[in-house]
């Protein structure tokens, strides 16, 4: 890990006046949850409407299986959705829906309650009762947000797969969440074509014992094969239902959705979450790190639902809040580079929220392209997924920010369920590059290995170790592989392993470094070396493979691989290479293709048998040789140098 920040890191920015004079944070929230954790929680609890009040904010004599707010009963979708109609706001735009081919619709919250009733009474009439299991695989259109949310408002658990992974990544988690209806669209439009969906939902779906139906909107029109019986039309079906339904109250702790994520080992994890905590800590992260104020901003979540943020910061957090927000179903560069500055200064957006990976892509492009914009709307901004690194941050908000826009660089994790450690705008002095400190209710420490908690100057480990409401609350499946994977580490103290390394500067300011397992961050995406290594294995000219993450200045990490190829397969150089990328997209999803594929004659192991991937990213990152001398046979290096 990388010693103490140059002092011009260290620079911060305090917050301006006028964005102070009105936030929403102020220095009473930090106080509060100083003098009583759970009684802060408590009151943030109240940001929602309780159809039955908990007797207990935090039962933890299972850890690290919690429950949070026992006893209490609400239902998700009426607090994202009924309660801003029942207040007057019905008329309000919820979504302002912006398609890739430039089709338009704006929903407003009145709609929104219509279209929820209406898929809610097509999946009670398909036969689904509470703690059944929904799976998505949609593109970024109003009907998967329609789709949550009437899930959350009958108790259906949903399961979001990421509409570009594979139709075998999706089988996957169809089988572990055994999910008995697929909701999916006919195909994508993706820069200008319409790509199809349903032929992978197909293939993921024969034979698949659960799946009792797929439903399918129409979104590009082209053809698609149809299971009479078990397929229908969104449009037959959820269009021609009743627009009225009541939503029943459940308890705080019934799972609200599984959202699988790479892990150190192949097989990707189903992470838990439930209702009450998981929606008290979102709607108060959202209200206060993005400082929303209902009816005056446009927020924009540039996330896929595909993924937590998209979960949280795109359906519960922020329609928790009644927002007004812009979803956009495209690339950022269709049809060109100014797909987004075009939308912000159509909308107005006030409130911008991306990954790093896109600012750097932007900063690529040439300022001149949001320069050639009115982006005078936006207040504030946000980043997430991975470290922002200091250039980007700066480049951030001089060109998109005016040079005044506060930054909230925000960590978190799918397992933490909503933002954990964030400056608070309005109060917190930022420095390019730190996610700054815990958010008021959030404990959270840096360690060393022998769990000796460090002060200013110190680099460690990222612990939490207080449990928070939006935590998971397991691993579908697999209560042991959830005590293993976060809490064997540090057992003794019952702190929460992030996996994540972490230091302090010499204030105190918390810096996040990156994950110190076998996890990848490209783009801000998590994809597990070992993943990636068993997809290249499975294809029948490889016998071995490796895996790193390596430096990329655009994505953060790119996938670089080594294989050894079997006994009598021949080495077709490009050709195999390329077979062996579109391998990958096909087992896992296109951003996991290696960016980079070497056949070698062998791997550097140690004697363990344990192979040395720290030597391998140093061939990859082009650096020196670090330390060779557990290695075998130290000359393998020369054969993988030698290609
Ligand atoms: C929300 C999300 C989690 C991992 C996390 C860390 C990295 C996320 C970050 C950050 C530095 C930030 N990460 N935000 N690192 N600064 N502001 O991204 O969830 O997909 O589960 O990834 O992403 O390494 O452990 P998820």
């Amino acid at each position: 890990m990388t010693s103490a920040a140059p002092d011009h890191e260290q620079q911060a920015f305090p917050p301006n006046a006028e964005f102070t004079a009105t936030a929403h944070a102020g220095p009473e929230l930090q106080a509060a949850a100083d003098a009583d954790r759970l009684g802060f929680w408590a009151a943030q609890a109240e940001r929602l409407d309780w159809a039955t009040p908990w007797t207990e904010v935090l039962d933890w004599s299972e850890a690290p299986f919690a429950k949070w707010f026992v006893g209490g009963e609400l239902n998700v979708a009426y607090n994202c959705v009924d309660r801003h109609v029942l207040a007057g706001n019905g008329d309000r735009v919820a979504i302002h829906f912006e398609g890739e081919p430039g089709d338009t619709r704006s929903l407003t919250y009145n709609d929104l309650l219509a279209e929820v009733s209406r898929a809610a009474n097509t999946f009670t009439e398909l036969g689904l009762v509470a703690g059944d299991r929904v799976a998505i695989y949609m593109p970024m259109i109003p009907e998967a947000i329609v789709t949550m949310l009437a899930c959350a408002r009958l108790g259906l658990t949903h399961s979001v797969v990421f509409a570009g992974f594979s139709a075998t990544a999706l089988r996957s988690r169809i089988d572990d969440a055994e999910a008995k209806l697929l909701v999916t669209v006919d195909g994508q439009w993706r820069r200008g074509a319409a790509a199809p969906l349903k032929a992978s939902a197909d293939e993921a779906t024969s034979g698949a014992a659960s799946i009792e139906h797929v439903l399918v909107v129409q979104r590009t029109g082209i053809d698609v094969e149809w299971t009479e019986g078990r397929d229908l039309w969104w449009h037959d079906t959820v269009e021609q239902a009743s627009p009225e339904h009541e939503a029943q109250p459940f308890d705080a702790e019934h799972p609200l959705f599984i959202l699988y994520t790479s892990g150190t080992t192949g097989k990707p994890k189903g992470i838990i979450h439930t209702s009450g905590g998981y929606l008290t800590q979102a709607s108060y992260t959202h209200h206060n790190v993005f400082d929303h104020k209902a009816g005056e901003d446009v927020y924009w979540c540039t996330a896929d639902i595909g993924w937590v943020t998209g979960h949280t910061y795109i359906v519960y957090g922020p329609l928790s809040n009644g927002v007004t927000q812009v979803v956009y179903e495209g690339t950022p560069n269709s049809p060109t580079q100014h797909r987004h500055f075009e939308i912000i200064e159509k909308y107005g957006v006030s409130i911008y929220y991306t990954a790093p990976t896109l600012i750097r892509t932007f900063m690529k492009w040439g300022r001149e392209i949001p320069d050639a914009h009115d982006l005078s709307s936006i207040r504030l901004l946000g980043s997430v997924g991975e470290p922002i690194n200091p250039e980007a941050w700066r480049w951030y908000r001089d060109v998109i920010g005016a040079g005044k826009a506060p930054i909230v660089d925000t960590w978190w994790q799918t397992e933490t369920g909503a933002i954990m450690i964030s400056p608070l705008p309005g109060i917190t002095a930022t420095k390019p590059g730190s996610a700054m400190a815990p958010l008021p209710g959030i404990s959270a420490k840096i360690v060393d290995d022998e769990a000796r908690p460090l002060g200013p100057g110190g680099n460690g480990y990222l612990v939490l170790d207080q449990p928070w409401p939006a935590m998971l609350r397991g691993i579908w499946g697999d209560p042991q592989r959830y005590r293993e994977t976060y809490w064997s580490r540090y057992e003794d103290q019952g702190w929460y392993f992030a996996g994540d390394g972490a230091r302090y500067d010499e204030d105190g300011d918390l810096w996040v470094l990156g994950r110190v397992d076998d996890v990848m961050n490209v783009s801000g995406h998590r994809i597990s070396t070992s993943e990636v290594e068993s997809a290249l294995v499975s294809h029948h000219t490889v016998a071995e493979a490796a895996v790193v993450g390596a430096a990329d200045e655009t994505t953060g990490q790119g996938i670089v691989a080594f294989v050894i190829l079997r006994e009598n397969v021949e080495n077709t150089g490009d050709a195999l290479i390329k077979d062996l990328r579109e391998h990958v997209a096909v087992e896992i999803s296109p951003i996991a293709k290696p960016r980079q594929i070497t056949v070698v004659p062998e791997l550097p192991k140690t004697r363990s048998g344990k192979i040395m991937r720290r030597l391998l990213r140093d061939v990859a990152e082009g650096r020196e040789l670090g330390d060779t001398s557990t290695l075998v046979d130290p000359a393998v290096f020369d054969a993988i140098r030698g290609k």
